[in-house]
């Protein structure tokens, strides 16, 4: 069989099915940037391939996968943190124009250039742990000019690495402050201008909201979710991250890919969440720089089937997150997740939030040829660990990217 380039020796974590799929002596095979093969070196075809490549018995995953970041920001909160740990409460930062206003601040003062310099270091580290698909939200624009603007920058992060990007638009992720009072008037702008511009420009995959006593209510987001329905955009939904408010029920309804963060979910939405298919996005990094202690409802989520991922969050807020395996790591030691469950979190399950498992997130013939190639040996390796990266190589679409 003709390909473009093979690898042998390999031990596969392929993600496919229901579980980690490992195979201890396994090939790999691509042409045309996709998988034709991906299975045990006993029984494979043979190949004819111009590049061979011996990955001496190391691990190879899919290339990992970030499924909820707001990577694309201007500014820094840095200063911010230091006044917390001083004892500054975050209400009296937030009061002196602190908090995310000062992200929405200095993302509509930054141009295309400054959003996309800040943002290549975060998307760097990502990638040096093999990263090769995230999505990114918009979000800190509020207006139609500025949430654009992140949405194109996110895109275009596409043509400065070899990565792929699934943009959301977040509209709905806070009241700006030309709006204060009149969260109903922003909600009018979102679902008649912001949302039905960004669609007919093509600049967004999915549409996301805040749904929380300081974001938005549910029969806010209902609007921003029926909008999207009509424009045919798929929707997802920050959910129960600091008190119940039936989001995800919501967004179940609306058949969404994803509710994500969940701490305070309950029963009924787990069930919700279940019949609909929405993967459930769990994010350490949030609930580790809150100080957050109510624990996501992980064994309420797997009795009842739902997938779930895992995400690094990014935002210069509430996760100043840039590693996609300390995520992992915080799941297993934070929220006990299996060393199996962190994998799909951000291989398969994640590939689910984002809506594009039939061409990502697992080693699986006719998927892109996007892997992660490991210095060690087993899967467990990559998730115990603290604070360190073994990434030997990122391959996107069969090419050795780094
Ligand atoms: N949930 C969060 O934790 C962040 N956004 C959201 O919807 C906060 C973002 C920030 O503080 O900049
Ligand atoms: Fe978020």
């Amino acid at each position: 069989m003709l390909c473009d380039c093979i690898w042998t020796n390999a031990r596969l974590a392929t993600m496919a099915g229901d579980a980690t799929g490992l195979i201890e002596d396994g090939v790999l095979a691509a042409r045309h940037g996709r998988l034709v093969y991906a299975g045990p070196a006993d029984g494979a075809p043979a190949f004819t391939s111009d590049q061979h490549i011996d990955c001496e018995g190391r691990l190879v995953t899919p290339g990992l996968i970030d499924c909820h970041t707001h990577l694309v920001y201007a500014g820094n909160r840095a200063d911010e943190f230091e006044k917390r740990l001083e004892g500054v409460s975050y209400e009296e930062i937030t009061r002196n124009g602190g908090g995310i206003a000062s992200t929405v601040t200095a993302t509509r003062a930054a141009s295309e250039q400054e959003l996309m310099s800040e943002s290549l270091p975060r998307l760097d580290a990502l990638l040096a742990e093999g990263v090769t698909t995230l999505e990114v939200k918009s979000g800190y624009g509020l207006n139609l000019e500025a949430e654009r603007r992140m949405l194109s920058v996110a895109r275009a992060l596409q043509s400065e690495r070899k990565v792929r990007i699934a943009t959301t638009f977040l509209g709905a992720h806070a009241v700006p402050k030309d709006f204060q009072g009149a969260a109903d008037a922003y909600v009018d702008l979102v679902v008649s201008e912001m949302l039905p511009s960004i669609a007919e420009a093509q600049l967004a995959d999915a549409v996301d909201g805040f749904c929380e006593t300081i974001g938005f209510s549910t029969e806010q987001i209902r609007r921003v979710f029926e909008a999207a329905r009509e424009l045919g955009l798929p929707v997802k939904l920050h959910a129960e991250q600091l008190s119940d408010q039936n989001g995800s029920a919501l967004a179940a309804e609306f058949g969404a890919l994803s509710a994500d963060h969940l701490e305070y979910l309950s029963e009924s939405g787990v069930q919700a969440m279940a019949q609909s298919g929405t993967v459930a996005t769990l994010l350490p990094g949030a609930f580790y720089a809150t100080h957050e202690t109510k624990l996501p409802p992980v064994e309420a989520l797997r009795q009842h089937g739902v997938p779930m991922a895992i995400a690094t969050d990014c935002n210069p807020g509430t996760s100043p997150l840039t590693s996609v395996l300390l995520a992992m790591n915080m799941a297993a030691t934070l929220f006990r997740m299996t060393v199996q469950e962190c994998l799909q979190g951000v291989t398969i399950n994640a590939a689910k939030a984002l809506g594009l498992q039939d061409n990502i997130g697992s080693l699986e013939a006719g998927k892109s040829c996007d892997l992660a190639i490991w210095d060690v040996r087993s899967p467990s390796d990559l998730v115990y660990r603290i604070g360190f990266n073994p990434l030997h190589a990122r391959v996107f679409q069969g090419e050795t990217v780094s």
